[in-house]
């Protein structure tokens, strides 16, 4: 059997590996909802899009991975130290969600910040991180 493997498909496979090395260094998140500014109604669903990095459970201990974290009202902790657990205020997504419902925000303005850390809940340098305000009504 003569197996045929078309050119584009070729060039895709030499290219990935370049691509993927080239998002390393280049991670992102992004809180997709809610909106920056956006007044909504609790519960509030807090939706995650990482690029560049693999979100996997904080068991995963493989370089290139990481888990969410929200600071909910929260100040970042020291960016080289470990994201605390225990906090009120600090979520580890540690089973490697990208969805996090909030549903004990009182009525009026918050701040959620989202950070990318690694197995030992370390923040992935550079840091990943964004952050969006809210009024719950
Ligand atoms: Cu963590």
């Amino acid at each position: 059997m003569n197996i045929r493997i078309p050119r584009l498909m070729l060039g895709a496979v030499i290219l990935l590996p370049v691509a993927a090395r080239a998002q390393t260094g280049h991670a992102k998140v992004k809180i997709v909802a809610p909106a920056n500014g956006a007044t909504v109604s609790g519960p509030v669903k807090v939706v995650l899009q990482a690029t560049g990095v693999e979100i996997v459970p904080a068991t995963v201990e493989r370089p290139g991975t990481g888990h969410h974290h929200l600071f909910v009202d929260h100040d970042l902790t020291p960016v080289d130290d470990t994201i605390p657990r225990g906090v009120t205020g600090i979520l580890h997504l540690g089973r490697g969600q990208t969805e996090f419902v909030l549903d004990s925000l009182a009525p009026g303005p918050h701040r959620v910040i989202a950070v990318v850390a690694n197995w030992k809940h370390i923040p992935l340098k550079p840091l990943v991180v964004d952050t969006v305000r809210f009024t719950v009504k």
